[in-house]
């Protein structure tokens, strides 16, 4: 074999490993954006995140949320939580909290999840901004 033909064995080889990997890895299919980025200030503060497939961009209804923590990691006060707890949802995919935001600034929402038909945790990070 030549070095390019050698190359291109190999370039395949690694491709479809990858490949196979990405079929796996079933959670990376999945993220968590925010609603609204813009949540307001203070006590009994409602915001909401939305999961979607990104596969086929569509809303996942009926996931599991679960080891949420709200803190402010994105203005570097990770050891700042805030109180929160979840609310109903009358929008499917649509995921809704109500947070004390004791703070004005950055605040990063984390959480896991169990998403129905995949047997991975899905983990989320999104992030907010109290004004
Ligand atoms: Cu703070």
């Amino acid at each position: 074999m030549t070095a390019r033909s050698r190359l291109l064995v190999l370039l395949t080889v690694l491709l479809l490993g990858m490949g196979t990997r990405f079929a796996l890895a079933a959670p990376a299919d999945y993220a968590f954006e925010p609603v609204s980025v813009e949540v307001r200030y203070g006590n009994d503060s409602e915001f909401a995140v939305r999961l979607v497939n990104k596969q086929t961009g569509k809303p996942v209804e009926g996931a599991v949320l679960f080891r949420t923590r709200l803190d402010m990691s994105p203005d570097g006060m990770a050891a700042m939580t805030a109180k929160h707890m979840a609310t109903p949802s009358a929008e499917p995919g649509v995921y809704t909290f109500k947070a004390d935001f004791t703070m004005a600034g950055g605040w990063a929402f984390k959480l896991m999840a169990k998403v129905q038909g995949e047997r991975e945790t899905v983990h989320g990070t999104v992030v907010f901004e109290a004004k």
